[in-house]
């Protein structure tokens, strides 16, 4: 049988969440619009909508809070934070930003003009936003077994080469401003990349001396995937594996609220001495100092403990085997669920566990919103509403994978609260028959999956 490691850390400070009953639940979530995102924190037993900010720090991080520099120019911890970034990721310099978007914003604006393409192996939502805000258009350069959910690879966040290559050819290389490598791919399931494709990619890239930043907001999760999986790498530490992964970028954009082990925070960085004096500029403007960023101190000493942190073995190895606990009970009870089990969720395959509803029926959000009604875990749609719509035809986009999230937070749960989850899926998919189908009553303009209400199709 398989060995999943006990958990790493002792409880220290709890949190007892409400336990609603079942009349409650269905009414929270009418009232929420059946929108997971609009139900309130404190209704939710389980809380899986995300593993964005949601972790739990350490006694250590708690008390580097206490030696907060509120400084407005100049914290200490501004210094600490820069150096840690720039001792575990190998990087020149370091922009700060509220969070993860933050630094999208300042890329993107940077680097983006209008009618360029920026390649990425699969969308994320908030990145593309920016991509496309500033004119770029998004293609997505995945290996084409990353869309579908069945199909169970080491490296299922790989960027085709040939993809690649042919966009090069397509458009012309003077028309791609940059490459983004998310590592890992969230909306493919937490899907890790190797390192052999990483340098492929920067290879490939050298030749036609085109810039590759990385999303690292996952970083640790992927370097974790590269030690027990690729070759030549078992006997390297967490710490060797993400510096050799971001040797072969230019730069990153980083979610802090993630692999940072915070509550709240952001990072933009890069080797290119030009582009750090604009995106100083620019980060004034946005975010705050370039000693802040849009953070406050505490926060920042914070993030920098919890960068540290999140290298260590034995944590990361509990992070990422937790989840596929969760994931082999399902897949052991018969629940379709993207394959393999990725690095910060399980993801359920709406198609499947629904087959008789369309697309158009908004299987993952029918299915999340139940998943609350039935148990009071919270879990997040990742399809078709997430997807929004094309910007010029006006279309939904029909992303392939049309999932339910089931987002672990980071050292907050147990696997007794895994296997409420896993009994509380099991039974509604013994159940599903009778679920009926939503239909959105309002969808907002952009990034609809936050605001967005729906109620029942006819
Ligand atoms: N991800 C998540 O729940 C939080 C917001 S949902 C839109 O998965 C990647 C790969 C992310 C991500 C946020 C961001 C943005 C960038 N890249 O939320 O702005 O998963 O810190 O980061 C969320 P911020």
């Amino acid at each position: 049988m398989k060995h999943y490691p006990a958990e790493p850390y002792r409880i220290k400070v709890v949190e007892t969440p409400n336990m609603l009953s079942k009349e409650e639940r269905y009414a929270a979530i009418k009232e929420a619009g059946y929108n997971t995102f609009l139900l309130k924190s404190e209704d939710c037993y389980i809380d899986f909508l995300t593993d964005s900010g949601t972790n739990a720090m350490s006694d250590r991080q708690w008390a580097g809070m206490m030696i907060g520099d509120e400084a407005y120019a100049g914290s200490r911890n501004w210094l600490h934070l820069e150096a840690t970034v720039k001792e575990y990721f190998g990087f020149k310099h370091v922009v700060p930003t509220h969070q993860g978007r933050g630094a999208e914003n300042i890329l993107s604006t940077l680097l983006i003009k209008p009618g360029t393409y920026v390649p990425g192996n699969m969308y994320f939502t908030t990145t593309r936003y920016h991509q496309e805000a500033n004119g770029a258009t998004f293609r997505d350069i995945i290996i084409d077994e990353a869309h579908n959910p069945e199909i169970d690879l080491p490296f299922k966040g790989n960027i085709d080469l040939n993809k690649l290559q042919a966009l090069i050819d397509e458009v012309g290389v003077e028309n791609i401003p940059y490459i983004c490598l998310a590592v890992t791919v969230n909306l493919a399931g937490g899907q890790p990349v190797s390192m052999k494709n990483m340098r492929d990619v920067r290879k490939l890239c050298d030749r036609y001396g085109l810039k590759v930043f990385y999303d690292c907001t996952r970083c640790m999760e992927n370097a974790y995937f590269i030690k027990m999986r690729e070759d030549g790498y078992a006997d390297k530490t967490i710490k060797e594996i993400v510096l050799e992964m971001f040797s072969y970028s230019d730069g990153a954009t980083m979610s802090g609220k993630k692999d940072g082990l915070v509550n709240m925070g952001g990072f933009l960085a890069m080797n290119d001495d030009e582009l750090y004096t604009r995106a100083r500029e620019m980060v004034v403007v946005f975010e705050g100092m370039p000693s802040y960023g849009g953070m406050s101190g505490r926060d920042m000493e914070a993030f920098a403990i919890g960068i540290k942190e999140s290298v260590q073995f034995e944590y990361i190895q509990h992070r990422v085997e937790q989840i596929a606990y969760l994931g082999d009970r399902l897949i052991a009870a018969g629940v379709p669920v993207i394959k393999p089990i990725g690095g910060h969720g399980v993801f359920l395959d709406a198609r499947l566990f629904l087959p008789h509803l369309t697309q158009e029926q908004l299987p993952a959000q029918t299915l999340a919103a139940h998943l609350y009604m039935e148990s009071g875990v919270r879990s997040m749609e990742r399809g078709i509403v997430s997807g929004g719509r094309c910007k010029i035809t006006g279309k939904n986009h029909a992303p392939k994978l049309e999932t339910v999230r089931l987002t672990i937070p980071r050292r907050v749960y147990t696997y007794a609260h895994m296997d409420i989850a896993a009994d509380a899926i099991i039974s509604l998919y013994k159940n599903r028959d009778s679920i009926r189908g939503l239909k959105f009553v309002y969808e907002p303009p952009m990034l609809r999956f936050f605001n967005a209400r729906f109620d029942y199709c006819d």
